[in-house]
């Protein structure tokens, strides 16, 4: 079975791209270790290598029916992910970018089975498989967004089935996971392909996680959702974003301060939830994944704005009766044949609906076009977007550099010798000395103090979350819009005070964060003032 790694170890080895320079700098770690470690280490480095130079692997992760697949779907642009209904949403899917679309059902044995998309180009409902002999499914998609970013749908936590539950935590790569196979893989030995494609699902380095504002919901059981659905992963602010999804179900008359509108009370429940889970996520927004959905896979379609025009004629109270329910929206005599009315429903649910003929009471002429903007607009789905983009994507080096090496250490910790853990520990040590790999160290400080491994005030948590969670220079240093000068008499002052932080009144596990921060700091600094110098150099001259 070695071999089978064998072949994937030499596909790999032709130039990859890396997501930047800490990557780079792993992968020549890997690269040099492995002539010198066991088969079975070398196979998981060769795995880790692969991980390295694909794109940042983001795993949609939260309660069951929360709208996880809804939410996949609409960033892909594709409604490809079965939702509501089907075997499939048991199972952890992989999206991931390829000229050739296609589905593979991956077996737990390693072997592999093409399937045809079904008549709406979807994953089919029923696979026609042993579900029992299925470890997860790949997706290939020729889909701008999957260069980028691979997405994986993860069945719903707080599912009964403990299977959907194991794989899961497998997709989120749980920290003793990168080298140990899924428990119904535990009999297998460790370089079988089983254990391959385990670890191939086990890859997720960034979390979305779906949050739904259930009326009973309280905060403790947000946290506890969240834990579970993270797993033992060290999620923080670099790694790991919140939704608010379904925000068009939120009562708004039940959250004070939203003055009657829904989208103002998701955001006011987005906010309590973010400040609920604290560091662990770097923020949460509100969004309604259906109607992200309806708009951006053209699932909305003409025939609907028609429908929604007939209804926008109907007299104001019949319309806002019809509003009342889901129940009654369906039952009501109107000009629209109830099918129809369904079908407008399970795209846009009561609240796109009725934005939809506000829109078009307010603009007889709108398009069909125009609505699908509109209703992309009411989703929130471009502020998510941006969130992706500015908290995964930017950071994609530091994070997938971040996740190969926790994968080195868990691999060398699975099926290492004494010998061979101190060789690979001794040669991350000097990778990390160095002084481009800061960012590592400080993406290390960044988990131990937003997971709470190690204790900090307040304030001082939040600067390090700061520091560590920013690609921005002035927002690094809580100082948006400063002038250069500025922001380099800051760094200097709080790389001083970090270091005296670190030298008297810390804790050993404190002291070892602060000097990390302290560091950064003084980095900021140095950089800050090798850009100003060449332009005191042009003055002088
Ligand atoms: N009203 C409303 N319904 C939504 C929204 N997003 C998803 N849904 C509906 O919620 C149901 C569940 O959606 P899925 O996307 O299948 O949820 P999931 O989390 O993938 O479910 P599992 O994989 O079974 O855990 C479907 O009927 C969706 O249409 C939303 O933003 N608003
Ligand atoms: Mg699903």
């Amino acid at each position: 079975m070695i071999s089978v790694r064998g072949a994937s170890v030499s596909e790999h080895s032709e130039p990859a791209a890396f997501a930047g320079p800490l990557s780079a700098a792993v992968a020549g770690l890997c690269d040099r270790l492995r002539p010198q470690v066991s088969p079975a280490t070398a196979a998981g480095l060769a795995d880790v290598l692969h991980r390295l130079s694909a794109p940042l692997q983001v795993a949609v992760a939260g309660r069951i029916k929360s709208g996880k697949s809804t939410l996949v779907n609409a960033l892909i642009g594709r409604r490809v992910a079965p939702t509501a209904i089907g075997e499939c949403t048991h199972l952890v899917t992989r999206f991931s970018y390829d000229p050739l679309d296609r589905i593979e059902v991956i077996f737990t044995d390693g072997t592999k089975q093409v399937l045809p998309f079904d008549a709406e180009g979807m994953i089919p409902a029923e696979l026609g498989v042993e579900l029992d002999r299925v470890s997860h499914l790949e997706v290939y998609l020729t889909n701008a967004v999957l260069r980028e970013l691979t997405v994986i749908d993860t069945p719903g936590l707080g599912s009964l089935d403990a299977g959907s539950v194991a794989r899961t935590e497998q997709a989120l790569g749980t920290s003793s996971g990168a080298g140990k196979p899924v428990d119904e893989l535990a009999d297998e030995p460790v370089d079988t392909l089983d254990t391959v494609s385990a670890n191939a699902v086990s890859g997720a380095e960034a979390v979305l996680y779906v949050l739904t504002q259930s009326v009973r919901a309280d905060d403790r059981e947000v946290l506890a959702a969240f834990s579970a659905a993270t797993a033992s992963r060290d999620a923080g602010p670099v790694n790991a974003i919140g939704v608010l999804n379904k925000a068009d179900t939120v009562v708004a008359e039940s959250v004070a301060g939203s003055g009657g509108d829904v989208w103002q009370a998701a955001q006011l429940l987005a906010r309590r939830q973010a400040r609920v889970l604290g560091t662990r996520v770097a923020d949460v927004l509100p969004v309604i994944g259906l109607l992200a959905e309806s708009a951006e896979t053209g699932r909305f379609s003409s025939a609907d704005a028609y429908a929604l025009r007939s209804l926008a004629e109907l007299d104001a109270d019949t319309v806002a009766t019809m509003l009342v329910s889901a129940e009654l929206f369906t039952t009501l005599e109107a000009p629209v044949p109830v099918a129809t009315r369904a079908a407008l429903l399970a795209r846009l649910d009561l609240y796109g609906i009725e934005c939809a003929i506000t829109a078009i009471r307010e603009a007889p002429n709108i398009t069909t076009g125009s609505l699908r903007r509109l209703l992309l607009d009411l989703s929130g789905l471009a502020e998510v977007r941006g969130r992706l983009d500015a908290v995964f994507r930017a950071r994609a080096d530091g994070i997938k550099a971040a996740a190969a090496l926790a994968s080195i250490v868990a691999i060398t910790a699975a099926s290492g010798t004494d010998d061979e853990r101190q060789r690979v520990h001794d040669a991350i040590e000097v990778l990390l000395a160095k002084p481009q790999a800061h960012q590592l160290r400080l993406l290390e400080a960044l988990t131990l103090v937003a997971s709470g491994a190690v204790e900090l005030p307040g304030d001082l948590a939040e600067e390090v979350l700061r520091v560590g969670s920013s690609v921005r220079v002035d927002e690094q240093l809580g100082r948006p819009g400063a002038s250069p000068t500025e922001l380099a008499e800051h760094a200097l002052e709080r790389a001083g005070w970090w270091r005296s932080f670190a030298s008297f009144g810390a804790t050993p596990a404190q002291s070892r964060v602060a000097h990390v921060v302290h560091r950064a700091y003084f980095l900021i600094w140095q950089r800050l003032r090798e850009q100003a110098e060449p332009q005191h150099g042009a003055r002088g001259g």
